[in-house]
């Protein structure tokens, strides 16, 4: 990927958004943003931005669960403006949706966006009043070297360089969108990773990874990491973790980050994982909040549960009860699910997918957190696709959560939502869904029908 990123070309449309917005002195901007963590630190970059230019602004969060053009209609005003701007930040990349709208608007609309655009579209009619900085067009891969966050961030620094203080919303942004260690990041997540590491804005530490709990004892920290899920431990009952421990001469108790080089030597070899890596503190929070992968995650939670919850604890130093409860109550589902899972054979093998059946297992609100970390950990065999879910009882409909490794994609190319698309057309179904990950729901007869068909459409 980085060989054929053209880093200019990208710059080349990032400077021009950057100048056009300096040039117009906007008087009022509204920010359109991505309801997970990557989208909310995007937001308040933006919002502190606007704040100390002091333009007057609002924003709203888009989940997409409704089409651009419905969700846009409650927000483009009768009285259109040239003094008014739109912002859309971590996401704004479907293109054929969008830019019929943007075309028939006077407001200028940047685009700030590290999602893949739509396959099919063709540059040569972008609208003038629109300004599309997406490094992806360009060869940059959305995860790895750039998430939602960093591109805001760059964007709201090169136009006030005090914005560097508010770096650390980016540090949670690439934490939740990467799902990698800190020694992972390339190209533009590292440069800011380091920039901001220089400046003390965030700390860098080395140790035991086990991301999902690294604010916790080493006990809590093997059973409800998830990533990586570690199988033997994961969700396991304390009395099985704490022998395991006393058996090795580890105190139960000590703090992940506090273990010593030769406590996680010998943690490593006696569990046999392999989990070591850099992770990111936020030296002004405490407590979970202070990590800044369980920040994330807890902030991607909560845009599902309480997005207002979500909004607010971006400004808090200290967790509030009530989140802490709703962290808790996920990282330990989650952990039991993913044992369940691994100890789980598959309902249905083809040559080239794996059918789960998880109905009376898994709770179906579990069953798409499931699945994407049982991707991520590679708890299915990575050369095939995962179809994780049953039968709905309340619709009456199969719900399948369907997933592939990043491996597959590197090696195979097709991904989910090209899967998707294709048992869409010849069995019908809604869904819809990215390169790793997609949902589809259909009827039990074509439920039947893929299960026996499914190898055509990968
Ligand atoms: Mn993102």
């Amino acid at each position: 990927m980085t060989t054929t990123a053209d880093r200019s070309k990208f710059l080349g449309d990032f400077h021009n958004a950057v100048d056009e917005f300096i040039d117009n002195s906007y008087t009022r901007v509204l920010i359109i943003s991505h309801n997970d963590a990557d989208g909310l630190s995007s937001l308040h970059i933006i919002q502190n931005l606007l704040y100390k230019l002091n333009i007057d602004y609002d924003y709203f969060i888009y989940n997409r669960s409704v089409s651009w053009e419905n969700f846009l209609a409650g927000i483009l005003s009768k009285r259109q403006s040239v003094k008014t701007a739109f912002i859309f930040t971590d996401l704004g990349s479907n293109l054929a949706e969008l830019i019929p709208i943007i075309n028939a608007r006077k407001e200028h609309f940047y685009i700030l966006d590290h999602h893949e655009i739509d396959a099919n579209f063709t540059f040569d009619e972008m609208p003038e009043n629109l300004f599309f900085v997406n490094p992806t067009i360009h060869g940059f891969d959305g995860l790895e070297h750039i998430s939602g966050s960093t591109l805001a961030y760059m964007f709201a620094k090169q136009i006030k360089p005090s914005v560097i203080k508010q770096g650390w919303l980016a540090i949670l942004g690439i934490a939740g969108d990467s799902l990698k260690s800190m020694d992972k990041l390339q190209s533009f997540n590292r440069e800011i990773y380091e920039e901001l590491q220089n400046e003390e804005l965030i700390e860098d530490k080395k140790g035991l990874t086990l991301f999902g709990s690294m604010h916790e004892n080493i006990k809590n920290g093997l059973k409800y990491s998830i990533l990586p899920f570690i199988i033997g431990f994961g969700g396991e009952p304390d009395q099985h973790i704490t022998s395991f421990l006393n058996s090795i001469k580890i105190d139960p108790k000590s703090k992940v980050i506090s273990l010593t080089a030769n406590e996680i030597k010998t943690i490593q070899q006696k569990a046999n994982i392999d989990c070591y890596g850099h992770y990111a503190l936020l030296p002004q929070k405490s407590g979970l909040l202070k990590h800044a992968f369980e920040h994330a995650l807890l902030l991607n939670i909560l845009c599902f549960k309480n997005i207002s919850a979500a909004i607010s604890i971006i400004q808090l130093k200290k967790i509030t009860r009530y989140a802490k409860d709703i962290y808790f109550d996920y990282i330990s589902n989650l952990a039991v699910n993913l044992k369940t899972l691994s100890n789980e054979t598959p309902t249905y093998e083809t040559g080239k997918a794996i059918f789960m059946e998880v109905g009376g297992k898994i709770p179906p609100s579990n069953w798409s957190d499931t699945a994407s970390f049982s991707a991520v950990n590679h708890l299915f065999n990575t050369s095939k696709i995962l179809f994780l879910g049953g039968l709905e009882i309340k619709s009456g409909t199969f719900k399948l959560s369907i997933r592939c490794s990043r491996e597959y994609i590197q090696e195979k190319g097709n991904g989910v939502n090209t899967i998707i698309s294709a048992i869409k057309k010849e069995l019908g179904g809604v869904g819809g869904g990215h390169k790793l990950a997609g949902g589809i729901r259909l009827s039990k007869p074509s439920y039947e029908r893929l299960k026996t068909l499914v190898d055509a459409f990968i």
